[in-house]
């Protein structure tokens, strides 16, 4: 898949030939500083996969408007990873274009007890569900107007998948509590976010409940959440949006998972928060290797690593941003800045060529402090320019001013 190839070549090589070729000839005690943070940036870039999540919640609870909500689009599930059980499988979703993956494991059947139609057991049918994969986080959705229905029997079953997902993969996933559709809480007059006043507290009230329920049970349930997921598209378009909280489970979602799964959340949930967020955890990772690198002078001959190491990072907030990982994308940034990167047509060769241009430096070698702050300045340059998408001008300037 060219996609994957592009993963390779932009973020994955530039971090593989500078452990091969540069950090076997820093000084011993400076080789562990640098290996640390290339790992750091290693598990952002190099061990990338899409997040996982089991939604779990009666029919009619809210899941795909959740997931709907997420993406900000109308989103279907495609096919099915592993085999289709007859309580639980694992879906793929992916926005319209592409750019975006999650996998949710859709536990049907929940809170349904055991349908005599079916052959398999509930606990049989997770365990075939979590023969490959387990989910990062459990979702549990429970709607507004029914927190205090029958909600017993469900933390039950939510408690044998955790400890499955536990047994199978050693893996204790962290469980959020969700009320939804809060919008249908009295007063129904009020149907329009922000929720204060009389329905603030009834939905308060809903939330505390669900909160007690779950923490008899699950003493280290993360947190209670209450959401408005309601939106409504026409031919893929967001034509009325209620959300409400959505964001704010976003932002604390990606503290729950894995930085492998970074990239993609920010892709999926196009939140600039995060995708600003996660940018500038990129930018400190790749000054730190670019500034512990040069802690002593950098060699003439080394610098086109330094430079693939800062390509690699701007190629990587480009890709967070929603852009695709290739030359034109690069070169659009490196032209926006005033680089000439002449007829380099390969990712390497543009590396080579471009450390030339970055740093205009006279004598034979730049120190690790100036790496840093050219790093980090083209950090701030891809936030605004990428994420921002701000004017050429204004990434230029942010820039030069770090750099000056
Ligand atoms: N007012 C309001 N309606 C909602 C909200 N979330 C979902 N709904 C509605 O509730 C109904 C069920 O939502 P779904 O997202 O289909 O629920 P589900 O859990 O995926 O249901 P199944 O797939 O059948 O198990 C739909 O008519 C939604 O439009 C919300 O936050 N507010
Ligand atoms: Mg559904």
């Amino acid at each position: 898949m060219r996609e994957d190839e592009n993963h390779k070549e932009y973020l994955e090589e530039p971090l593989h030939l500078l452990r091969k070729k540069v950090i076997p000839k820093l000084p011993a005690n400076m080789q562990n500083n640098v290996v640390g943070e290339v790992e750091r940036l290693e598990e952002l870039f190099v061990d990338a996969r899409p997040p996982r999540f089991a939604i779990v919640g009666r029919r009619g609870a809210g899941k795909s408007t959740l997931v709907n909500a997420i993406f900000q689009a109308p989103v279907a599930a495609i096919g099915t990873v592993t085999a289709e059980t007859e309580h639980g499988s694992w879906h793929t979703y992916t926005s319209s274009s592409e750019k975006a993956v999650m996998e949710v494991l859709d536990t049907r059947g929940f809170g349904e007890g055991d349908d005599t139609r079916f052959q398999q057991t509930q606990e049989d049918a997770w365990a075939s569900a979590l023969s490959t994969r387990y989910p990062d986080a459990i979702l549990f959705l429970v709607k507004a107007k029914e927190v205090d229905a029958r909600v017993t029997e469900d933390i039950t079953q939510l408690k044998e998948l955790r400890e499955a997902v536990k047994e199978k993969h050693d893996y204790l996933p962290p469980v959020i509590g969700i009320v939804t559709q809060v919008d249908e809480l009295d007063p129904a007059y009020d149907t329009d976010p922000p929720f204060e006043e009389e329905k603030g507290a009834n939905i308060e009230e809903a939330s505390a409940h669900l909160g007690r329920m779950l923490k008899e049970h699950l003493p280290d349930i993360a947190r209670i959440f209450p959401v408005c997921a309601y939106t409504v598209f026409k031919n893929g378009e967001m034509v009325y949006d209620r959300r409400w909280q959505i964001e704010e489970l976003i932002d604390f979602l990606l503290e729950q998972l894995p930085e492998s799964t970074w990239m993609q959340w920010a892709r999926i949930t196009q939140a600039k928060a995060i995708q600003t967020r996660i940018a500038k955890t990129i930018g400190k990772r790749a000054s730190a290797i670019t500034g512990g690198v040069g802690a002593q002078p950098i060699p003439l001959a080394d610098l086109p690593f330094i430079t693939g190491i800062q390509m690699s990072m701007i190629a990587g907030i480009a890709y967070v941003s929603g852009r695709k990982l290739d030359r034109k994308t690069l070169t659009e940034f490196l032209g926006a800045l005033g680089a000439n990167i002449g007829t380099a047509f390969a990712f390497r060769q543009l590396a080579r060529s471009l450390s030339k241009v970055a740093f205009p430096v006279a004598g034979h070698a730049i120190s690790g402090t100036l790496a840093a702050t050219a790093t980090w300045g083209l950090c701030k340059a891809a936030i605004l320019y990428f994420i921002e998408r701000r004017p050429a001008h204004e990434a230029k300037q942010a820039y030069s001013s770090e750099i000056e």
